[in-house]
């Protein structure tokens, strides 16, 4: 024994490595040899049997813990499954925080690429940078600064308050401060802004948390349960730059929304409002509470889907995930299965998980498989069967319209790959020239009928319907037909008069063309659809309309619709109501309800249409839900 206790010696191994620069070692490893020669062959074997077991035993439990996985036995395999449930709490406290330390430091990493993008963006536009001297504010501005005391893996970021560092990456054009001092807006669109911020301090005063506002009692009403005026409207105040009225909406949607009621949902509908304005927040603030309660929302709408053909049921309840047909009848509509396409694509692609779209795509290929008539489709379908309700109208107004919409939509949203979305809307505008489209009686105004039963033809146009003109121009904007350009200016003329011949510039909810050659009029108003909602989709086309053309005409009808809304529909110290009769200027009726499409399309829809901002809402980045919750496209 040279060095070290004999023990020692005999636990040296030489692994293959030689080195015989040093001396020493050389001579350990010759008297471990030595002790080697004198064991039996029994002892060596068992020498080499343990040594083996420990080899593989070491292998085992790092390649386990390395995986993260747990064996198919179910026993323990990972680290913390040694450990006891306190120290496993610890630990799994350790590695959460670890993970959100690690998250804010990859959102400040953004950040500050963003603001390099930005600055290589305009170095470009303006040419090489001047070389005065930065001074201290310049450097704050230049680079979201980590704080000093941050050491590797373990971050000290300040909290952030919710407002700061609202920006979203619009790709190439960097990204969007919706809330900058900065910001320029012209007089209109300081109109359409305080519009905005009435009917908000209405609703705040006498409906807070509750889905409808109703102005002229000052009480409130439940649909689903969900302050379904909020989550609609959250975006609408951040496009139009609210800060103060963006923050009372996230602090509620942060503090006091939930999904966990014992109430019946319409899938449809709370689709497009509540999950549409939870990702479209999401989408422009980067703030994951928003992203939360649309995979919250999410999860307890799926099992809509679990029918016998996979096509939704209408309605499910929030807890307990029962999911049934509607009360009033057997059938799903068609509009409402295949209208919510948008949003649950979108939620996949933010959570990474791919149930959401999953069950929305087999709809959509499912629906794409079912005859139509020339691409047009009934307004029903039966999620037991699968099957359309033959019988059925077949329209562009109430249960059909955002069937089309979709269509073109989703197309647009994967990066226009899903070929069989398209050629179906191709087809229904082919549907729509051979079966719907008619010109008016004296003015020859074209509009949309429909096919009542799936066959006789009216010349009833829903208000409704007065989305396609949009949707024409937006399908138009990508590359299809021009013909469809064409049928979309002579439409959005047509929605225009709808509204410009009434008395009170406000459009009916249904109209019905003359079409008997030498009639005076081109519309026809039954008493009972002489009401106005405040719908959007006119002013929606409008917006489409002067995006595309920049034609002035479109900024005319727009503010002139909404004059019309604010002379006839506004309540002093209340917000804004639905009316009864558009053509009683001198009696127009309250219908008591302040519907949250208002707020959530019509005014965003207006302040949109007077924008001269082209990076405010790029059609080439964002698409807009059927509820004007603009979400990402994605190039597939
Ligand atoms: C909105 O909820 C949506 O635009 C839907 O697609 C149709 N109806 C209302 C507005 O009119």
């Amino acid at each position: 024994m040279i060095e070290g206790t004999p023990r020692q010696n005999q636990l040296s191994i030489n692994l293959g490595f030689d080195d015989y620069s040093n001396g020493k070692d050389y001579k350990k490893r010759q008297s471990v040899f030595r002790v080697w020669k004198r064991l039996s062959s029994l002892q060596r074997s068992v020498i080499c049997f343990v040594l083996l077991l420990g080899g593989i035993s070491i292998i085992y439990i790092v390649s386990s813990v390395r995986k993260g996985h747990r064996g198919s036995y179910g026993g323990p395999s990972e680290l913390s499954d040694f450990l006891d449930s306190k120290e496993r709490q610890k630990m799994e406290q350790e590695k959460r925080d670890y993970i959100q330390k690690m998250k804010q430091r990859h959102a400040v990493e953004q950040v500050n690429q963003i603001v390099k993008k930005n600055q290589e963006n305009i170095r470009r536009k303006k040419g090489p940078p001047s070389r005065k001297k930065a001074t201290k504010e310049d450097k704050g501005l230049d680079k979201v600064q980590l704080p000093p005391d941050e050491k590797e893996g373990q971050l000290n970021l300040p909290p952030k308050a919710a407002g700061d560092d609202l920006v979203v990456d619009q790709g190439s054009d960097g990204p969007y401060d919706y809330f900058d001092p900065k910001r320029q807006f012209s007089e209109k669109q300081k109109a359409i802004q305080d519009a905005f911020k009435f009917a908000w301090k209405g609703y705040k005063e006498h409906a807070w948390g509750h889905d409808e506002y109703h102005p002229i009692s000052k009480s409130h009403s439940e649909w689903f349960g969900v302050g379904l005026t909020i989550v609609d409207s959250i975006d609408t105040a951040i496009i139009m730059g609210l800060k103060d009225e963006y923050l009372e909406a996230r602090e509620w949607v942060d503090k006091s929304l939930t999904f966990d009621k014992d109430k019946d949902v319409n899938l449809f509908e709370i689709t497009i409002r509540a999950l549409g304005g939870l990702l479209s927040a999401y989408h422009l603030t980067n703030d994951e509470v928003f992203k939360n309660k649309a995979k919250e929302l999410g999860d307890r709408l799926l099992p809509c889907f679990k029918s016998p053909s996979n096509v939704p049921f209408s309605d499910v309840n929030l807890r307990t995930g029962h999911a049934h047909a509607p009360r009033w009848g057997p059938d799903s509509s068609t509009s409402e299965v295949t209208t919510i396409q948008l949003e649950f694509r979108d939620l996949s692609r933010i959570t990474k998980d791919s149930r959401y779209e999953h069950a929305v795509d087999v709809v959509s290929e499912h629906v794409h498989k079912l005859p139509k008539k020339d691409g047009l489709v009934p307004i029903f379908i039966n999620a037991n069967t699968g099957s359309f309700r033959s019988s059925a109208t077949i329209t562009f107004g109430a249960r059909g319209d955002s069937y089309y919409e979709y269509l073109l939509k989703q197309w647009i949203q994967t990066g226009k790959q899903k070929d069989y979305l398209k050629n179906d809307y191709l087809q229904a505008v082919e549907g729509i020239k051979t079966h719907l489209l008619k010109e008016s009686e004296p003015s020859k105004l074209l509009y949309i009928g429909e096919l009542l039963g799936g066959r006789s033809f009216s010349p009833k146009m829903d208000h409704l319907v007065c989305f396609m003109p949009g949707t024409l121009a937006l399908g138009h904007q990508n590359g299809l037909s021009n013909d469809h350009m064409e049928i979309a200016t002579k439409l959005a003329k047509t929605c225009y008069e709808m509204y410009n011949k009434m008395p009170t510039k406000l459009s009916p909810e249904i109209v019905y063309f003359n079409q008997a050659p030498g009639a005076s009029d081109d519309l026809i108003v039954k008493p009972l659809d002489a009401h106005n909602l405040l719908r959007p989709e006119t002013v929606e086309s409008l917006f489409y309309m002067y995006r595309f053309t920049q034609d002035k005409k479109y900024r005319e009808w727009g503010w002139q619709i909404f004059l019309a809304f604010m002379k006839y529909t506004k309540i002093e110290g209340a917000g804004f109501s639905s009316i009864n009769n558009v053509k009683s200027p001198g009696n127009p009726g309250f219908k008591d309800k302040l519907e949250s499409f208002f707020l959530a399309e019509t005014l965003k829809y207006l302040f949109l249409l007077f924008s001269d901002d082209p990076k405010l809402m790029p059609l080439d980045k964002f698409v807009f839900n059927t509820e004007a919750h603009p979400l990402p496209i994605y190039s597939e």
